[in-house]
Parts: C-alpha cells; structure tokens; sequence
C-alpha cells in the first residue's frame, strides 16, 4: 500500500556494510491528470507519468544521481531541501538563483552528496512546480543511527487544490481582482493520496515516524492521542527526546518522533491530522479539516477511545536541545529584515523584505558571483535591485533578526545552512521575550525552516561557512510568486576559488538565450541595463495584509 515503512534493523545492517553508494534516480517530469477528491479532475505534474512521485532513500555519504528529463511545456528544476549542497551550490536547484532551468525537452543530471542525515524533501522550485504536485520525501539515513528503533514509517502531508497554482498567483496579483482571491480549501493528501494510511504496530516495539509537510500553504496538526511521542529531530538535526502530545507543523517543516507502541494488541487506536489555515476564515468541514488514521495492533480489535491529555502539549522549536550539545553561536554581524506585504503604484499588493519585492534576474545569480572579478562580486548593486543581495564575509557568524508584523505567520526557508533558533518573541512589546534559548537549553536546535508567528520577531544565528548563493525565502509558494524572497551571497571571493560550474549547466542557459558572465542583466560592471525598473511602492501601507490562502 501507500505508506512507506522499513524494519531499521535491515537498514542499520545494510548501512554498516555497504561504502557509500550512488543512488540513481531518474524522473521523466510531465503533466498527469488527477482526480483526488472525485470532483475536481486537474492537470497535475508526475514523474515517469505516475503521482505521488515514489520517495527517495538513502545514507549519508550516499551520491545521489537524480536525472531529470522535462516533458513539461516549461522550464523545471530540482531542488533537494535541507541538503547543504556544500562545495556543490551550482546543484542547488532554485531556477536564476543558481541556475537556469532545464528547457522543455532537455535533460539534466544533478548529482550531488547526501551531505548529513535526516528528513528532507526534493521538490520543483522553478515556477512553483512544487504546488502542482513536483515533490517527494527525500530520506537520508544515518550510518548509525543515534537513536534505536524497530521500525519506521514516513508520512508526508500535503495541501491539494482544484486548481492549478499558477492561475491562483495570476489572479492574486491582477490589481482588478479584490484581494486576496477567495479561500479556496485544499484537502488533504497522505503519503500523495487523499485516504490515511494504517499504521501498523506490534506491542512493545519502538517506531520512528517521519512527518514532512510538504503543504503549498496550509499548516498540520499531527497527534497520537493514546500514545506518548518523542521528538527526536526536526529539518534533519538530532534533538535530545522531547515528549510531545502534537506537532504543527509549517510548510516545509520534517520532524522525526518516537513512539514506543503499548505491551498488548488488545485494542487499536485512531492517530489525527488536522489541516488548517489561521489565517483564513473557520468554515465547518472546511477549515480545519480533521482526518483520522488507524494504528492497528490486531485486525478488529476495539478502537480505544482517545482521552485528551490534561496539558497538551506541542512541540515548541526554541525549547527542543539539539543533540549535538553545540553552544549558541557568537555574533559578527545582526541583519535586520521586515517581511510583509505592501502595495505598489501598480495597484498589485506584492510582499517585500526590508520593502524590496524579490523578482529573477536576467542570469543566475551565482553565475554574476562566479565570472566577476572578486571586488565586484562583493559589491551587492551587481546582483541588480530587485534580487535583494546581501553579501555575507567568509566565516562571519550572522545573526537574523527577522521581523513578521503581519497577521499570518511565515515559513521562512534558508538554502544551504541550517540556522540556530535564538529567541522568539511580540513585537512592538517591550516585555521579556515570549520564548528564549535559556540555560536550561544550553544548545539551541537548528532547523532549515521556521514559522514565524503573526505579529512576532525570531533571532536565527548561523556562521557563513558554505561559500555559495543562498536564497532566503517564504515557503508558501503564494508568498514566495508574491516576493518574499532574497539572496545571501555568501563569500563570492572564495567561492570562484573552490567551485566551477559544470560546462551542461552553462548549456541549460546557452539553450535559452541566457548569458552566464555579467551582472543581473548579464552586462559587465555595474551596467544594468536591461534589468525591469523596480515597482514603485505606493505612498502608503496595506494596513495590514489581508489574510490570503495558496
Ligand atoms: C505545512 O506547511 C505549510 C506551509 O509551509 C503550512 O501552511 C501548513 O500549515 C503546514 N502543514 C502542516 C501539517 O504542518
Ligand atoms: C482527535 O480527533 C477526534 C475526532 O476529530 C477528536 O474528537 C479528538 O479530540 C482528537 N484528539 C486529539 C488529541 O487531537
Ligand atoms: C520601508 O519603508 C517605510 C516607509 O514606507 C519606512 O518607514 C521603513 O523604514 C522602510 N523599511 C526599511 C527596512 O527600509
Ligand atoms: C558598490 O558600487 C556602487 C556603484 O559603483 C557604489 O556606489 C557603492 O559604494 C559600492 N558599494 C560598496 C560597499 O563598495
Ligand atoms: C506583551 O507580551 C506578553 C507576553 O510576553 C503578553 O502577555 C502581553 O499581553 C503583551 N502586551 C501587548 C501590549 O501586546
Ligand atoms: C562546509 O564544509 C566546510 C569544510 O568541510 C565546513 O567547515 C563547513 O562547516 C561546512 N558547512 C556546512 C553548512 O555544512
Ligand atoms: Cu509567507
């Protein structure tokens, strides 16, 4: 059936055994039509003509081969989020930001290391392929594995709509339509299809279950009620056990808990997912949208009735204790950034970060970094207005302070690193924070993905250790078409030193009219031309950005 599960035992053997292999993947990306509810028939995007597209396993160290052949009527690539793509960020995926897409028709083969263990994700990350359905579970195991289990099983959420993503942006951003277009309530996928699976358990045996939310837009609840859960990583870092009663979890965001199943098969048991969306209207049946799933000890035995916990619990990011037992960093450098929604002369309400609307370059951004000479490289106007380059010193420890003073929360997604999480707390509030990296805390979790709550500050700490083009972006696609978005261009004069881009990537822009040398236009110098004028904001705020789904 259609949930994933293992006997870690195999793989732990297999693990210690086999060197580190090359796993080969190959996918012929194209168009599939999909009827996941029974009433909305929609064209979707699969892979070798099927969806759910089959997830991808393997073990740190492991090279993984992934050849994408794009059958698609535009441009696509591939982006494996919550590797570090380290020595490699021409392989990171995100169209004009590290590369050209891969043509219609054409071929690519991206190839790369699993460069650190955990729960990821590939997905399509040029014209938000990912919503319409190009994305999958990315697993890396651990050689050894820290942490023992019997089994494990993975469970990806997804948010699916009637439509396809590409009308909703265009809709959202046409000034003579109200905005935000109506709420539209997505249903919810499991493992790709619209049932939940069972879950089998034997009693006393141990479970890892891996919960990624691959959500275009909308939030999970998860919970086991009648069962104590132990998270035990999340974004692909170890924490020390945490016992939690229900993870929510934002777009983006993978967490692995432990569940050690009861010492009899006298009774079964329901496991609950909730989608929902905050930020859009409570509709019955609609939003939230409650789904049950079945833990089956023995076929038939009763379901035992859940009983709720007196205090229930949710896993708490800033609270969980990485297991690397790693201090808090040190800090070079604080970056502030605001992110919100803004309205331009256009009459268009586009997001912004610090009041910049994030839009592509005419080449990708790495390829300015790579062919400039060092001082131009590290002089952000080369990078073009609207990319919104922040140039970050080799090994400089930086500090995010990341501003949200909007009423829905963002998943703010960094490439290439994972950033410790510092503190959260009310803005325009001079009280102690809400919540804190403390004492008790002595080694603060670091994730690639954190949901930013309305109204709210966060303090992300990472060093700038991976010489490459980062982008920083918000994960639900609406926001990331609407431009929240910008560009770490980390360390270019050591990055032109280690890293060359393969002569088939410079091919993939050849093939499209796409220079590879010059500034954001593709020009020498500071020459710009040929870049869009930047949009003028408007002489006044949205009051506060409406509440807006997909
Ligand atoms: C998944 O992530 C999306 C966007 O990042 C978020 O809107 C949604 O609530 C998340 N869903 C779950 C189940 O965590
Ligand atoms: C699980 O879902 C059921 C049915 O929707 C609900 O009655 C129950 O309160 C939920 N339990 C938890 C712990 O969320
Ligand atoms: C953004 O623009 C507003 C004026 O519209 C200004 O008050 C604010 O300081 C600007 N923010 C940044 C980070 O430049
Ligand atoms: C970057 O170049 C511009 C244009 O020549 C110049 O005005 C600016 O001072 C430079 N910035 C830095 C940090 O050197
Ligand atoms: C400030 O934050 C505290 C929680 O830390 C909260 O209790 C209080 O209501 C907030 N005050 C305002 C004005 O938002
Ligand atoms: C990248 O590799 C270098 C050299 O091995 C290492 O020092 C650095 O910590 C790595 N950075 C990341 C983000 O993995
Ligand atoms: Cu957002």
């Amino acid at each position: 059936m259609f949930i994933y599960r293992q006997a870690a035992s195999a793989v732990l053997l297999l693990g210690a055994l086999a060197s580190a292999a090359r796993v080969l993947v190959d996918w012929n990306v194209g168009y599939v039509n999909l009827d996941r509810d029974g009433h909305s028939p929609r064209r979707a995007i699969g892979v070798n003509g099927a969806q759910p597209i089959p997830p991808v396993f393997a073990t740190r160290g492991d090279t993984l081969v992934l050849t994408v052949h794009n059958s698609l009527d535009m441009s696509t690539s591939i982006h494996a989020h919550g590797l570090f793509q380290n020595g490699t960020n021409y392989m990171d995926g995100p169209a004009m930001v590290t590369q050209c897409g891969i043509p219609p028709g054409q071929s690519f083969t991206y190839e790369y290391e699993a460069d650190h263990a955990g729960t990821f994700w590939l997905h399509g990350h040029d014209h938000h392929q990912n919503s319409d359905g190009l994305r999958t579970p990315l697993v890396v195991r651990e050689r050894r594995e820290p942490y023992h289990y019997d089994e494990e099983y993975l469970l990806s959420l997804e948010d699916w709509y009637p439509f396809e993503f590409a009308a909703r942006l265009k809709d959202t951003l046409d000034p003579t339509k109200t905005f935000p277009p109506p709420a539209s309530f997505p249903h919810a996928l499991f493992n790709g299809h619209p049932t939940t699976p069972k879950l089998q358990f034997k009693p006393g045996k141990t479970y890892r279950i891996r919960i990624i939310n691959m959500s275009t837009t909308e939030w999970f609840q998860f919970s086991l009620p009648g069962h104590q859960m132990h998270v035990i990583e999340a974004d692909g870092e170890y924490s020390r056990p945490s016992a939690v009663d229900g993870l929510d979890m934002g777009p983006g965001q993978r967490y692995s808990v432990l569940v050690t199943a009861h010492p009899t098969d006298s009774h079964n048991y329901h496991y609950n997912a909730t989608l929902y969306a905050g930020f859009v209207p409570r509709v019955e049946d609609k939003n939230p949208r409650y789904y049950q799933g079945l833990i089956e000890y023995r076929e038939g035995s009763p379901i035992m009735p859940a009983t709720e916990p007196k205090h229930f619990k949710w896993v708490n990011d800033v609270e969980l204790c990485a297991l690397s037992g790693n201090p808090p960093l040190p800090v070079d450098r604080q970056i502030e950034l605001t992110v919100g929604g803004s309205l331009f002369t256009t009459g268009q309400i586009m997001d912004v970060i610090n009041n910049i609307t994030y839009a592509q370059p005419k080449i990708p951004s790495l390829y300015s970094a790579i062919s400039l000479d060092a001082p131009l490289a590290m002089n952000e106007t080369v990078y073009g207005p609207q990319t919104h380059a922040i140039v970050l010193q080799h090994l400089e420890y930086i500090e995010l302070l990341v501003n949200s003073p909007n009423s829905l929360p963002h998943p703010m997604h960094l490439h290439g690193h994972a950033f410790q999480i510092i503190e959260y707390g009310p803005l325009g509030n001079n009280s102690e924070p809400v919540r804190r990296f403390s004492s008790e805390v002595n080694a603060p979790m670091q994730r690639d993905t954190i949901v930013i709550p309305v109204n709210s500050y966060v303090k992300l700490r990472f060093r700038a250790d991976n010489p490459g083009v980062w982008l920083f972006h918000c994960h639900m696609d609406i926001h990331f078409g609407m431009g929240m978005a910008l560009t770490f261009i980390e360390a270019p004069d050591v990055l032109r030193q280690r890293q060359r881009v393969p002569d088939s990537m410079l091919e993939l822009c050849r093939a499209q009219g796409i220079r590879t040398e010059g500034n954001a236009a593709g020009n020498p110098g500071f020459d710009l031309t040929g870049l869009p004028t930047p949009p003028i904001r408007a002489n006044r705020n949205v009051p506060a950005l409406p509440p807006i789904d997909v």
